[in-house]
């Protein structure tokens, strides 16, 4: 418990240490808060497509892409008030891996695909950077932020449940479209190592996160242990 107080006093103190108006926080802030913005404008379209690939649930797939543009907004308004200008071309380049397969998998109609990359890859992701983000945000985007990643958790709810409820067919798929995607994960993760750091969040941590989540998704869909092991670690030695 001690051990525990220690950490969150630690926390605490970093983040009030953190000047949010420096120059050097600003550049970093204006390319992570547009990947930020891009993430949740692709994730807003993506479940849009997935409404089209899934009609019986297009009811509540296009209430999740009106979450990620609700998402999208309150992190427009962390930028404003930080008086940062997103870096939106670098990020579109940043989720242009991710984008394309997502774009492939739908035109051929390959559900698993799509959802491996959307609700599980994205969503994980997006959890861990925002769990590790909010201790060390200002505090207008810690607020905007808890609100957000209560949020994403229904996300990856979703594609869990679909997935778990159709995984002896999807097996195959998913262990595919897991090679395939997760090298990206680890790329995007090295390229927003650096930014991420003066932002105050640690690569590795992020790393710890992604990883907790992403495992914990995969045991609920069904996957062995062993399968997890193999699969969440899958190109991250050659990150
Ligand atoms: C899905 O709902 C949203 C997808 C967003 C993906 C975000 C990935 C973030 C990686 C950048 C790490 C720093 C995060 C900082 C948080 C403001
Ligand atoms: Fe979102
Ligand atoms: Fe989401």
């Amino acid at each position: 418990m001690q051990q525990i107080l220690d950490q969150v006093k630690e926390i605490d103190v970093q983040s009030e240490e953190i000047d949010f108006q420096s120059e050097v926080y600003k550049d970093a802030y204006s390319r992570i808060n547009a990947i930020v913005i891009e993430g949740e404008q692709e994730a807003h379209e993506n479940y849009i497509t997935l409404s089209q690939l899934l009609p019986a649930q297009a009811e509540e797939l296009i209430r999740l892409s009106k979450m990620e543009s609700r998402h999208k907004k309150g992190f427009e308004a962390c930028g404003k008030n930080l008086k940062v200008t997103p870096d939106l071309e670098f990020a579109k380049e940043f989720f242009s891996g991710l984008h394309k397969n997502f774009q492939t998998a739908a035109a051929e109609g390959k559900i698993v695909t799509c959802l491996l990359i959307q609700s599980l890859i994205i969503e994980c992701f997006a959890i861990a950077a925002y769990n590790i983000y909010i201790p060390v945000a200002d505090d207008f985007a810690k607020k905007i932020t808890e609100g957000v990643v209560k949020e994403e958790y229904s996300h990856l709810n979703f594609g869990e449940v679909w997935l778990q409820k159709n995984f002896t067919e999807s097996k195959a798929e998913l262990e595919q479209a897991n090679r395939q995607n997760l090298p990206i994960v680890w790329k995007m993760l090295n390229e927003v190592a650096d930014d991420a750091k003066v932002l105050a969040m640690e690569k590795d941590a992020l790393v710890e996160d992604f990883m907790i989540q992403y495992g914990e998704a995969l045991s609920n869909i069904g996957f062995t242990t062993r399968d997890i092991m193999r699969l969440s670690a899958y190109g991250l030695v050659t990150a």
